[in-house]
């Protein structure tokens, strides 16, 4: 049976069930004792921290009259849906989806404004909440922040008392960077189709729009290239410690996409090259320089892989591989790696890079590459991703301020800030520690458009979380490490550098813990952190 908190009583039982309710305190408008309970989430208590907040008037309630009014327009009727899917269930209202505005209920609406391709305004009041953006994604967006005003309950799958209260005011909001990344590492261990949805859904709540699968390493490639068979098959037979690894077909790596799609997410596939590269070696014979295909690999080392830079074959191979891939990928890049390459020669290095950028530009896509390809030379609008940290050589960090001067793009991936596999502290089972332990508050606290010495800050396209998985395999070891650190890069990303401030994030985050706990997902509680009393 369908559970009624409205204020609207259509029958007189259904009013003596109300007024018991309302009694038992549950049921609080207006009803003093409750009230603190039922206060509505303030409108700055979002992660990331919204552009700018005005709060004042009336809260919106939602009830059983509530509606989702939604544009004539199949993608607004879509996220309408979306966030009905997330209402119904807890709330137990039928929230129909309607098109038309003015009534009372919650409306997403697309006008011209100043909201650039991803921002969004949400006004709230009692006669409802409208999220208003120039395109579909700052909808979206606006939808994530309202269910964050929602009393975390909201997540739940089953019928929960409300009351569903969204606190009156204005939220303007609009990015600060136009990449927002996370990373998920699938060739050190495997993870299927299902635990990249999930991960998605996640990255979604907080506002990432980049999703960044490394599909390829020495310990397994995980994508169906059909013209090189066997690297799927053989080569992603296996992953770290032994296990039976596993890749995705053609048809499962677009259902990843277009689920990304679903959530405002861009897919950028990486192919790891000229290193890392073992599992495509031991694939295939020829790739090698000495003909010999060496075995499978499943331990941890890096550095020890390269494809054959002097042979052509090396060439068809990754024009089969990047032409396969780009043909699935709608996203605008094509991650090459090009991390690592110790077993290639600095030369060969440079000279693989200059013969693989532009193979990637023949098939549409835009080179990103780890930041060790600016000791190459970095296609013309390629995208370096830094990884370093605070002890990375001078020399090093100059080498990759002066591509940003020369107008290479970057992407802020600093290992001892933003690697979601460093361990907390020495006492967290998972992860690895070669970047030292990154604390929640170390990893939240930097500023990406001042980090890099010398790179100007318009250099900076944004920032991105990696989760390496050589320790991980299942999705609460993925979310064990990502929560609570995700969000801080997600802010980074997101919030105008004037919000950032630790110690309002670090309450803005402990108010993120219901909610997690409601979604199921298991986080580190960092001491950090003033968690509410669990
Ligand atoms: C460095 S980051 C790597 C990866 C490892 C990671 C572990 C990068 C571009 N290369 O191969 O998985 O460290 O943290």
């Amino acid at each position: 049976m369908r559970r009624d908190h409205s204020t609207t009583p259509r029958t007189p039982r259904i009013l003596g069930a109300l007024l018991l309710v309302a009694a038992a305190g549950v049921f609080t408008l207006g009803s003093a004792p409750a009230a603190e309970a039922a206060a509505p989430t303030p409108l700055n208590r979002v992660i990331p921290a919204p552009a700018s907040v005005q709060s004042g008037g009336a809260p919106y309630r939602i009830t059983w009259a509530t509606g989702v009014r939604v544009d004539d327009s199949a993608e607004v009727r879509r996220i309408g849906t979306y966030l009905a899917g997330i209402l119904r269930p807890s709330t137990g209202y039928r929230l129909p989806v309607a098109t038309g505005g003015g009534a009372r209920g919650i409306q997403l609406h697309l006008a011209q404004g100043d909201f650039g391709a991803e921002g969004y305004r949400l006004h709230s009041g009692p006669a409802g909440v409208t999220i208003t953006a120039s395109a579909p994604a700052g909808l979206f967006h606006g939808v994530q922040t309202l269910r964050q005003l929602l009393p975390a309950a909201v997540e739940k799958k089953t019928v929960q008392p409300g009351p569903w209260l969204i606190a009156g005011g204005t939220i303007e909001d609009r990015p600060r960077y136009s990449y927002r990344g996370a990373m998920l590492d699938v060739s050190r261990h495997f993870f299927t189709v299902a635990q990249v949805k999930r991960y998605i859904d996640q990255l979604a709540l907080y506002k990432i729009n980049e999703l960044h699968l490394h599909l390829s390493d020495d310990q397994g490639w995980r994508i169906a290239i059909d013209s090189w068979p066997r690297l799927a098959t053989y080569g992603g037979s296996t992953e770290v410690g032994g296990g039976k690894g596993g890749y995705f077909t053609k048809a499962q790596y677009r259902e990843i996409v277009d689920y990304a799609a679903s959530r405002y997410l861009e897919v950028v596939p990486e192919i790891d090259m000229p290193g890392h590269t073992n599992a495509a070696l031991a694939s295939y014979a020829e790739l090698n320089c000495d003909g010999v295909a060496p075995p499978l690999y499943t331990g941890t080392q890096v550095g020890f892989s390269s494809l054959c830079v002097p042979k052509q074959v090396t060439y068809d191979f990754v024009d089969d591989v990047i032409r396969e891939l780009a043909a699935i990928t709608p996203g605008r890049y094509l991650h090459i790696g090009g991390d690592e390459a110790h077993s290639t020669s600095h030369a060969d290095y440079v000279k693989f890079m200059d013969r693989v950028q532009p193979i990637v530009a023949e098939y549409g896509k835009t080179v990103i590459g780890w930041h060790q390809i600016t000791g190459a030379h970095p296609a013309k609008g390629a995208l370096a991703q830094y990884w370093g940290v605070d002890g990375t050589s001078a020399a090093e960090k100059a080498q990759v301020a002066q591509a940003a001067q020369n107008g290479t793009g970057l992407i802020l991936s600093p290992a001892d800030r933003l690697y979601l596999d460093m361990k907390y502290t020495s006492s967290t089972k998972l992860g690895t520690k070669w970047a030292g332990y990154v604390e929640v508050q170390r990893s939240y606290d930097w500023n990406p458009g001042a980090y890099l010495p010398g790179a100007p800050a318009s250099s900076v396209r944004g920032v991105e979380a990696p989760l390496w998985s050589e320790t991980l395999k299942t999705s609460a070891d993925i979310e064990y490490m990502a929560f609570p650190r995700l969000p801080g890069a997600a802010e980074l990303a997101w919030s105008p550098a004037s919000t950032h401030d630790w110690n309002a994030y670090k309450v803005r985050l402990a108010a993120q813990a219901p909610r997690w706990d409601a979604l199921g997902i298991g986080y580190y509680r960092s001491p950090q952190v003033p968690w509410p009393k669990s």
